[in-house]
This record gives structure tokens, C-alpha cells and sequence, in this order.
């Protein structure tokens, strides 16, 4: 248990009217400011711990009522700091909770750094910092399967599968290690070639690794950029996925120069769109910062969405267009608008431009065979797809630390398969140890842990 001796106060609850909002105070002093700030409305107060007090604050000067509130006291080492922590109820106007505040303040605790109650809470053991992490992470999620994920990580999905393989190492280690000290009795054909824990471990980490791709799209979306020549319907399309009229929609080409941005969630998957700008040999300063602008988008892009028009003959724009996703490794939706029109081109003809891919047809205008399009988006998203049981790994801190493991793991099998000294295996499996451990922040420097708490929210 780390002490700290400093008392930390915070607004936990975002800044604005609201009915209720929450004050936290973690540290040695907080007993003492509950007693001293608070005065119960019923005489039976005890500050027992976890029960809740009703009353009031009274301002440092003994008299005046500051709010009338809800005190809740949690002793440590059962607390989520681990320390001493009081929690205040109060109403949520913003004057209010600085009013009570600036009580705390001036009785000797100072302002809480951004993360700093989960950072006590990870030092003292209370959690882990994978757990530590996901609960920032969950704050912010985004989507429902985010939110989901990350409770799991929170719950210690991933600590868990990350202890697995730790104890699998350690009995790595312990194996090897008794070959070092008997070394001088066995003759290297005695050596076991590999620990089977070596290669369980290096399966599980693989197994990890593998649910990264899955684990970002879920935790951050999915950005589909739509890309076409100008009047293919493209902030047609944006709007009728959205729902709502948010791009002009014009049948003068050139409209739209500015990227425009609308998510919507499909299957729990947040999903990021991009209108752009119609791809052409610019006709204005404007519209070629536009299309320079697309021509980033395209870099971002998880999924490009071509755009054609059914309606008219392809053009030499639009193989140009197709030649350029070409060099993407994205995701590539093929889609063609206009379908309510007759059609002018047939991509099962042998020789065209289009022979053999699969379309997507629809109408942006009436709304024909955009739940195909949606079906489509989120079935390359993996939408339909739970979380994997076990860990999931969504940031990429946790993403490196695997992958180093892992370079461990395979260096130290090759160390026994090549019949070098059990040592050297040894070596790599406490450097795989030590990479795991920077997930879960058993080892783990000052520098990364304060950058990583820095990201969190104050009050957190
Ligand atoms: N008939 C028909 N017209 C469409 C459809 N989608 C878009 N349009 C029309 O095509 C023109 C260009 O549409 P817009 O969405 O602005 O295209 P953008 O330049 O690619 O963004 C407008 O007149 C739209 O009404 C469609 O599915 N069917
Ligand atoms: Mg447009």
C-alpha cells in the first residue's frame, strides 16, 4: 500500500446545471473534513462506513449553510482509492459545488490532477492498470458494444488472461531453470527442446493479438469515407444513412467541397461517415482544396465507398477514381446509385471496367436497398460478431507489450531448438514477463504511468 499523505478533492460530476452533483474527497484528512463541514440532520450520524448521512454543509466559518446534501464516507482499504474517501451529494449548480470546493480546498486538500483517484486506486492495488484503463475508456465509449468491452476489461477480462500466461511462463522459467542448475549433469540431449509452456504462452499471446483489429473498430468505429465523381449521389447517400438532411443536395456538379461528417451506430459499431467533395479536374481554388482534402480522407479511410452512377455511362473520372482505391489497403464497398432510373451499364458484360465485382445497388433518393448497404457496413465491421470471451486488447500500449512478448517467446524457443545454453532461453522468458507486466502495470516506468493517467478525466 502506497501512503500518500496529501488529501485530493475533485468535481466528479461534468460542469453545468444539473440536479445532483458530486463532489470527491480521497486522502488522511477525510474523516476529519466530514466532521468538520458536515452537519447531520439526525443525530444518529456515526460516519459508520458506505452508509450515506443526510444534513448539511456548513462553510469553514461553523455557520453558513453551504447546501443540503447526502455524505457518504468509505474507510480504506475498501474504498476506490483505497484511502479514505467522502463523497458529497450536493445540488448541481456550479456555484454550489465550488462553494464546497473551495471549503476543502482551504482546510488543506489541494485540486486533484486529471486521473489522480484512479491512479491512487491502481497504486494501491485496488485495480489493475488494464482495469485502470478501461474504466477512463469506458467513460468515453462510444457505442454500446464499446461500453460493453470495456466493463469487461474493467471486470478483469484481460488481467486475467494476462495472469494466465504469467504463471504459464513462470513455470517456463522454473522448468529451464532447473535444467541451468543440473546442467552439469545432463548431457544436451536431456535438455526438453521446448517447455510445452513456451508454446502455450505464445499461442495465447497470438490468440490476444488477434482480437485487436475487432477490438478497435469496436472501441473506435469505423471510418467510411465516401468517395465518387460529382453528382453520384454521394451527399444523397450521406443524409439518407443518416437519417436527417445534412449535406446540400444539388444536381449542380461541384456542390459539395467541404468534407462533411455524421456518425451513426449500426449493430452497436459506431460508424464514422465522410461526404466529400465529387473527384474532377477542379473547376476553382475551392474545389481542388476540396478535393485535396478527399484525397486524405482516402488515407484514413477503414472502408472506402465508391460511389457510380447507374444511371449514366462511366466516365474516364470514374476509372480514375477506381484506379486510386486500387492502391488502398482499406476496405473497399463498391455502390451504385441511381438504381430507380433505368440502367445505363452492365458490369456482367465481359470487359467492363466493373466485370466481376460485387455492387451494391441502390437509390440514395428513395431509400431502395440501403438496409443491404447498412447490412453490408456492418458486417465488415464484424457487427454481428460478440466480443470475444476472455480478453479483447483495443489500445495499442497493450497491442506493443504483446507483440514484444511474443518476439521473447519465439526468441527463446530458438534458443533451445538451436541447442544453445538453457540461460538464454531463461533470459527472453523474464524479458516476455516483464513485457506482460507493463499491461497490467505490475512493471511499468513513472513516464508512461503518468502520461497514461494524464489522459483520464479529473474526478476519475
Ligand atoms: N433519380 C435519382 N437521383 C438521385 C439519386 N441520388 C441522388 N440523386 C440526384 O443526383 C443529384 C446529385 O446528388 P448529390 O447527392 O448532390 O450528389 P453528389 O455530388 O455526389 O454529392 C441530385 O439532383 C440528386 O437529387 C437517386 O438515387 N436517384
Ligand atoms: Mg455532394
Amino acid at each position: 500500500m502506497v501512503t500518500k499523505t496529501e488529501t485530493i478533492a475533485a468535481i466528479a460530476t461534468p460542469s453545468g446545471t444539473a440536479g445532483v452533483g458530486l463532489i470527491r474527497v480521497s486522502g488522511p484528512l477525510a474523516p476529519e473534513l466530514a466532521q468538520r463541514l458536515f452537519r447531520p440532520a439526525h443525530s444518529n450520524c456515526t460516519w459508520q462506513s458506505h452508509h450515506c448521512y443526510h444534513g448539511d454543509i456548513i462553510a469553514a466559518d461553523g455557520k453558513t449553510v453551504l447546501d443540503e446534501v447526502l455524505a457518504t464516507l468509505m474507510r480504506k482499504p475498501r474504498s476506490f482509492t483505497g484511502e479514505d474517501v467522502l463523497e458529497i451529494s450536493c445540488h448541481g449548480n456550479p456555484l454550489i459545488l465550488q462553494n464546497i470546493m473551495e471549503q476543502f480546498l482551504a482546510l488543506g486538500c489541494r485540486p486533484a490532477r486529471p486521473g489522480e483517484f484512479s491512479e491512487r486506486a491502481y497504486l494501491n492495488g485496488r485495480m489493475d492498470l488494464s482495469q485502470a484503463e478501461a474504466l477512463a475508456a469506458m467513460i468515453c465509449a462510444q457505442s454500446a458494444k464499446a461500453l460493453q468491452l470495456e466493463l469487461s476489461q474493467l471486470k478483469g477480462s484481460l488481467g486475467n488472461s494476462i495472469d494466465e500466461l504469467r504463471s504459464l511462463l513462470i513455470d517456463g522459467l522454473a522448468n529451464l531453470e532447473a535444467a541451468i542448475d543440473f546442467t552439469e549433469d545432463v548431457s544436451d540431449k536431456e535438455i526438453p527442446a521446448v517447455p510445452g509452456q513456451i508454446l502455450q504462452a505464445a499461442a495465447g499471446v497470438e490468440l490476444l493479438l488477434s482480437t485487436y483489429r475487432q477490438a478497435r473498430l469496436i472501441t473506435q468505429g469505423i471510418r467510411v469515407v465516401i468517395v465518387g465523381k460529382p453528382n453520384t449521389g454521394k451527399s444523397s447517400l450521406l443524409n439518407r444513412l443518416a437519417g436527417k438532411k445534412k449535406a446540400i443536395v444539388t444536381d449542380i456538379p461541384g456542390t459539395t467541397r467541404d468534407l462533411i461528417t455524421e456518425t451513426i451506430t449500426l449493430d452497436g459499431i459506431s460508424i464514422h461517415l465522410t461526404d466529400t467533395a465529387g473527384i474532377r479536374p477542379p473547376r476553382d481554388d475551392i474545389e481542388k482544396e476540396g478535393i485535396s482534402l478527399v484525397r486524405q480522407q482516402m488515407e484514413q479511410a477503414d472502408i472506402l465507398l465508391l460511389l457510380f452512377d447507374g444511371s449514366q455511362p462511366l466516365t474516364d473520372e470514374d476509372y480514375r477514381i477506381l484506379e486510386q482505391s486500387k492502391k488502398r489497403d482499406c476496405q473497399i464497398l463498391t455502390v451504385v446509385n441511381k438504381r430507380d432510373l433505368a440502367p445505363a451499364w452492365d458490369n456482367r458484360l465481359p470487359g467492363h471496367p466493373l466485370h466481376g465485382r460485387r455492387l451494391l445497388d441502390l437509390s440514395a433518393k428513395f431509400g431502395d436497398g440501403v438496409e443491404d448497404l447498412k447490412k453490408a457496413l456492418s458486417d465488415l465491421a464484424g457487427g454481428t460478431d460478440a466480443p470475444a470471451e476472455g480478453g479483447m486488447i483495443s489500445r495499442l500500449r497493450h497491442k506493443l507489450a504483446l507483440e514484444k512478448a511474443l518476439a521473447c517467446l519465439k526468441a527463446a524457443q530458438n534458443c533451445l531448438a538451436t541447442g544453445q545454453s538453457s540461460e538464454f532461453a531463461a533470459f527472453e522468458l523474464s524479458e516476455a514477463l516483464n513485457a506482460l507486466d507493463e499491461i497490467t502495470g505490475k512493471k511499468i516506468s513513472e513516464d508512461v504511468l503518468s502520461r497514461i493517467f494524464s489522459g483520464f478525466c479529473i474526478g476519475k
